[in-house]
């Protein structure tokens, strides 16, 4: 059991009292616990749901899973030791490599002894006399504390599609974001997966090697580009290591926490054979650099143009039969306005006998029924159904939280028109409350360690600062969140990220979800330069209250 309850609970009485608890156990919780224990000395508590450390990694653990961040970059670099000591096997991380990664980070810096597993928050509830947050736990009871961090990850909460007949399904289902930690065997098995978002695309080239035949529907076609996965050698390891620093300094200086060198020009401005070899070249490098090879993919429609055309042709030469290659085929929305899925023989996939697309826009899915999914063509009989549906992104797990705050506010309330938060750390009437990548900051548009890095350093460096200064509220105000919202829009409406319609960012993956452009667009190094600016400035923008004010 953690310390901070032990401690506590002899003592009998209140709720337990801490100067910080933190929910989520994966890349953000753990390292906000450390800076807060280890750097400030606070009394810190971490709940977790899952029996184990890893956040999304704990939970995501379907066949192919893997980060589409290349692993020496997918990872801590506040501590030179750990990322000396550790060594990652492939370009991208594993599942089962980044959980272990994790656990070795939870052990080496004696991060246990403050986690609470196996403890789920059921509320959290501002109390105004007392100036604290009362934390409700399914299995130890209410606690206290100063501070509320939530480093729930923005894709945690499962997107289960409410399709009629589910519940008839005689055989089994499974959503990819919670998997069976005993896996689940396909062989002989006619399996049907729903979506091919980033998940689908991974799983499907797994999951049609094992199965007898894979039935895949297809709601919206998608970009992908080949990850060019490989073990990493010694040689290559040993160049990481040794440039280690650079390519950290990179990652912070750029638009989304990756070190790529953007090429810079507009695909517009170089000639035909010359935007046909760069193409060529980032697609034989594989990963999400493709979209480095020129500047304005993500600004101006026509340079992006040429890189949907180059994928589109690229998928017309891999896929032999000429009417699924058409399905596969994305016209809707332009290449990376969705997230861009990196892949591993995702479109050749369709090429083995055993592997059938289904087009469910033209054929929607009617109903799952006892034999398995029937669209308005026909009956797909089928043993296993996965769901790779996705999640209801960046609002879902903090809603999930039922967060009430000050004069009477519910978060669930607050945002039911949308997420309204300054900086995407704070929601207004949420006094002590932080969001570690909350909805409004660059978060998911992001190589998630490189946000998570800088989200909770200023999160330490606020709280050391309140402390030093006597400060023991800090909130921020309905005009400042309105503002920085203007400013979330803005910065969305000058890419072409708000014209994917069925975008996840959007909230439009999720029925009934307001449609708003949640994640920060401006650039990771820009929206660290604002933080920054904000703390220097007094923290700007946030009211910061003493003891005797409050009460
Ligand atoms: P995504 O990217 O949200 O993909 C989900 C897929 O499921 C996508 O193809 C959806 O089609 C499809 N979907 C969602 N709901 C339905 C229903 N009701 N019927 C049929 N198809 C549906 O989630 P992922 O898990 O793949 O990836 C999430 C992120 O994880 C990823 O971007 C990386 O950041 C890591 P749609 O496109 O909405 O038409």
């Amino acid at each position: 059991m953690p310390d901070g309850i032990n401690n506590h609970q002899a003592q009998g009485g209140a709720a337990p009292q801490f100067d910080a608890i933190i929910v989520g156990a994966g890349f953000s919780g753990l390292y906000q616990l450390h800076q807060l224990r280890d750097q400030l000395g606070l009394n810190v508590l971490v709940i977790e749901a899952g029996d184990d450390v890893g956040g999304t990694w704990y939970w995501n653990r379907y066949p192919g899973a893997r980060c589409d961040s290349e692993s020496h970059y997918y990872s801590y670099s506040f501590s030179r030791a750990l990322q000396e000591e550790w060594r990652w096997s492939e370009r991208y991380p594993e599942h089962g490599e980044i959980r272990r990664y994790l656990a070795h980070v939870a052990d080496r810096f004696d991060l246990r002894r403050n986690i609470s597993l196996n403890t789920r928050l059921t509320a959290a509830r501002w109390d105004e006399a007392g100036n604290r947050w009362l934390i409700d736990t399914d299995t130890r009871g209410t606690l206290s504390a100063t501070v509320f961090i939530t480093a729930v990850g923005c894709l945690s909460a499962a997107n289960i599609p409410q399709i009629p007949g589910l519940d008839t399904f005689k055989g089994a289902w499974h959503h990819t974001g919670r998997w069976p930690h005993q896996g689940v065997d396909f062989t002989g098995k006619r399996v049907g997966l729903i979506g091919t978002g980033s998940t689908g695309i991974q799983a499907t080239p797994v999951i049609a090697q094992q199965a007898a035949q894979l039935t895949v529907f297809q709601r919206t076609a998608n970009y992908s580009i080949p990850a060019r996965n490989r073990p990493l050698t010694d040689e290559e390891w040993s160049e990481i290591q040794d440039s280690y620093e650079a390519i950290r300094e990179r990652a912070r200086s750029s638009t989304n926490g990756h070190p790529f060198v953007i090429f810079d020009k507009s695909a517009l401005d170089v000639s035909p054979a010359e935007r046909s070899r760069r193409y060529e070249e980032a697609w034989a490098r594989g990963g999400l650099g493709f979209r480095a090879a020129f500047n304005d993919l993500l600004k101006n429609p026509a340079a992006n143009a040429t890189a949907s055309d180059f994928i589109r042709a690229k998928i017309a030469e891999i896929v032999r039969d000429p009417a699924t290659a058409a399905k596969l085929t994305p016209t809707d929305h332009p290449f990376a306005s969705k997230r861009p899925p990196v892949d591993t023989d995702y479109f050749d996939t369709f090429n083995r006998a055993n592997v059938t697309l289904v087009d469910i826009k033209a054929t929607p899915i009617e109903r799952i029924e006892a034999r398995g999914i029937q669209t308005t063509e026909t009956l797909h009989e089928l043993d296993i159904i996965v769901f790779a549906t996705g999640f209801d992104a960046l609002t879902g797990p903090l809603l999930a939280l039922e967060i009430s705050g000050a004069g009477g506010h519910n978060l669930r309330q607050d945002w039911a028109a949308g997420p309204r938060s300054y900086l995407g750390l704070q929601p207004p009437h949420y006094p002590n409350m932080f969001t570690i990548t909350g909805p409004g900051s660059p978060s998911v548009l992001t190589n998630m360690p490189v946000a998570i890095e800088q989200h909770t350093q200023w999160i330490t460096a606020c709280i050391s600062y309140m402390r030093a200064h006597g400060f023991v509220r800090i909130e921020t105000s309905e005009e400042e969140a309105g503002t920085w919202v203007a400013k979330v829009n803005a910065a969305a409406n000058a890419t072409l990220l708000p014209m994917a319609n069925s975008s996840w960012y959007l909230g439009a993956n999720v029925p009934g979800k307001p449609r708003v452009f949640m994640p920060y667009a401006g650039g990771m190094a820009h929206y660290a330069r604002i933080c920054d600016e904000v703390a220097r400035d007094g923290y700007r923008g946030f009211t910061l209250s003493r003891a005797r004010q409050v009460a």
